[in-house]
């Protein structure tokens, strides 16, 4: 899988780039993540890619035509177009069916904003998904990608060393609760002792103790997710389907 990653600060993603599992899995060949500065497609010696907004009000918006014609670029470098996906905190909300949606994907082309965000005809043009982690600002798209790129890149096969490991997780298609509490040695820290069942070597009562474990936390922290919560208030209410 192929993701390319359009922004003004490209200097942001060699640090998460080399993180050890996903530096393992572009050394495998199974993913590659192409970094591409949207200035290099600014014209003019100055090579802006803002302006003020019309209309005015604070702030700088992203002018279209580097952006469109960065994406368009980035689109040709490649046999398949890729699914471009805007990052804006306006965009439909991230979670791990989109994660799992994308996984799917051959190419992923994802578009960073910073300032007050694009001008519409970016958007009008190319149509990309519109994008956003979760109901709170950042100061650009980047960590977003970066999220993105993290969620997805699990999901793509042969880059987790336990095939089985991405379907236990919470949220994930097989199971849309959170996950049980893990113990490991010692088996007293503190004062605080780990479940007698879980040194049973009773795998029936294991199973049943860490599914009433994941209901129980479920129930606690996020009801919303729970079977027939589907209309009470969510934190995901447009992706609950
Ligand atoms: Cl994708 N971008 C920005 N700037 N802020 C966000 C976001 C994205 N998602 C949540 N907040």
């Amino acid at each position: 899988m192929r993701f390319d990653v359009l922004t003004l600060f490209p200097e942001m993603f060699p640090g998460y780039l080399s993180q050890s599992l996903l530096n393992l899995a572009i050394e495998r060949g199974l993913v590659s993540v192409e970094v591409h500065n949207i200035r290099d497609w600014a014209k003019g010696k100055h090579k802006n890619v803002d302006d003020r907004p019309f209309g005015g009000g604070p702030g700088m918006v992203l002018s279209p035509e580097p952006v469109v014609e960065c994406v368009e670029a980035v689109q040709q470098m490649d046999s398949s177009p890729g699914r471009v996906i805007m990052l804006t905190p306006s965009g439909r909300r991230f979670d791990q069916r989109v994660a799992e949606e994308y996984s799917n994907e051959q190419r992923l082309v994802l578009l960073c904003g910073r300032y007050e965000g694009f001008d519409q005809r970016v958007v009008d043009i190319l149509q990309p998904d519109e994008l956003s982690i979760g109901d709170f600002v950042l100061n650009g798209g980047e960590v977003a990608a970066m999220v993105v790129v993290d969620a997805v890149v699990r999901l793509v096969p042969g880059v987790l060393g336990d095939e089985q490991s991405n379907k236990q997780d919470s949220f994930s298609s097989e199971n849309r609760l959170l996950e049980f509490a893990q113990y490991t040695r010692p088996r007293e820290y503190r004062g605080h002792a780990v479940p007698e069942v879980l040194l049973s070597g009773n795998h029936p009562e294991i199973a049943e103790w860490r599914k009433q474990n994941s209901l129980e936390r479920t129930r606690q922290r996020r009801a919303d997710l729970l079977p027939g919560n589907g209309d009470k208030p969510s934190d995901n209410p447009g992706n609950s389907a």
